[in-house]
C-alpha cells in the first residue's frame, strides 16, 4: 500500500471515530435542566471543550494503537533495542506550538465565560445562606423583605433577577451547589464567600452540599424554588407573618413551586 493511501485511510478513520465520539457525547444526557443564564454559558463552554477534545483523543489513541500494532516486539526480538533516534526539531516545534495555541484559546474562552458569569449587574438581590452539619438555612435581609429579616429553611428566588448568595458556615467547610445553575462555592467558617446567578427557568431544583462535611453529608440537601417575581413577593409576605424559621412556609410555598 502506498504511503499516500495509508495516510488517506488514517485520516478517514480518524474523522469517522471523531464523528462517532461527538454523536455519543450528545446522545447521552449528562446534565440536569439549565435554570440560570450562567448555566447556558457554562454548558456551551462544556460543549466546545468536548468537541475540541474528541479529535485530539482520537489522534493520540490512534497513534498509540497503531504503534502497538506496528512496532510490537516479535518472538526472538527480546534482546534487541529500538533504532537510535535523536530528536526532530520540526516535529518538536509542531507538537509544542499546536497545543499551546489550542490551550491558550480554550483558557481564554473559559476566562471570558467565568468573567461574564461573575459580572455584577446593575440590580441584584442578596440572600444569606448558612451551612451547618447537616442542613442549609436561608436569611432574607431587610433590604429584600422591606421589614424585619426573614430566617427560613426554604429557598425561594424570583425568576429573571440576579441573586447574590452570601455563604456562611457555623462549623466546618461545606460547598453550596445548585447543579441546575452550574455553580458552587465553598462555605468556609470565619469568612463569607459569594456566588451569583440569574435564575431563568421556573421550577424546583436540588441544592446539594458538595464537600464531605461529616457523617450526615449525604443528607445535607435542600431545594431551590424559582418562582415568578409576584409569587416571590407573596411568599415573602407569607413569611413576614411568621417569626419561627421554616414554620408556615411549607403551606405558603406549596402553591408556588412547580
Ligand atoms: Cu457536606
Amino acid at each position: 500500500m502506498s504511503r499516500r493511501r495509508s495516510v488517506t485511510i488514517a485520516v478517514v478513520l480518524g474523522v469517522i471515530a471523531t464523528a462517532i465520539g461527538i454523536v455519543l457525547s450528545y446522545v447521552i444526557h449528562w446534565f440536569p435542566a439549565e435554570a440560570s443564564t450562567q448555566a447556558h454559558e457554562t454548558d456551551t463552554l462544556y460543549h466546545v471543550l468536548v468537541i475540541a477534545s474528541i479529535p485530539i483523543f482520537v489522534l493520540v489513541l490512534g497513534v498509540v494503537l497503531y504503534s502497538v500494532w506496528q512496532f510490537r516486539m516479535r518472538p526472538g526480538e527480546e534482546l534487541k533495542d529500538g533504532p537510535p533516534i535523536h530528536g526532530n526539531t520540526r516535529l518538536e516545534v509542531f507538537w509544542t506550538a499546536i497545543p499551546t495555541v489550542l490551550l491558550l484559546g480554550l483558557v481564554g474562552y473559559s476566562f471570558v465565560v467565568l468573567h461574564n458569569n461573575e459580572k455584577k449587574p446593575a440590580h441584584e438581590i442578596q440572600i444569606d445562606v448558612t451551612g451547618q452539619q447537616f442542613a442549609w438555612s436561608y436569611q432574607y435581609p431587610s433590604a429584600l423583605t422591606g421589614g424585619a429579616p426573614i430566617d427560613s429553611y426554604q429557598l425561594y428566588v424570583p425568576e429573571g433577577e440576579s441573586v447574590e448568595f452570601n455563604l456562611h458556615s457555623k462549623d466546618v467547610i461545606h460547598a453550596f451547589w445548585v447543579p441546575a445553575f452550574r455553580i458552587q462555592e465553598d462555605v468556609v467558617p470565619g469568612i463569607t464567600t459569594h456566588w451569583r446567578a440569574t435564575p431563568d427557568r421556573l421550577g424546583s431544583y436540588p441544592v446539594v452540599c458538595n464537600l464531605l462535611c461529616g457523617l450526615g453529608h449525604s443528607l445535607m440537601r435542600s431545594t431551590i424554588h424559582v418562582v415568578t417575581p409576584s409569587a416571590f413577593q407573596a411568599w415573602l409576605a407569607s413569611q413576614r407573618s411568621s417569626s419561627t424559621p421554616g414554620a408556615a412556609s411549607a403551606a405558603a410555598g406549596a402553591g408556588t413551586s412547580g
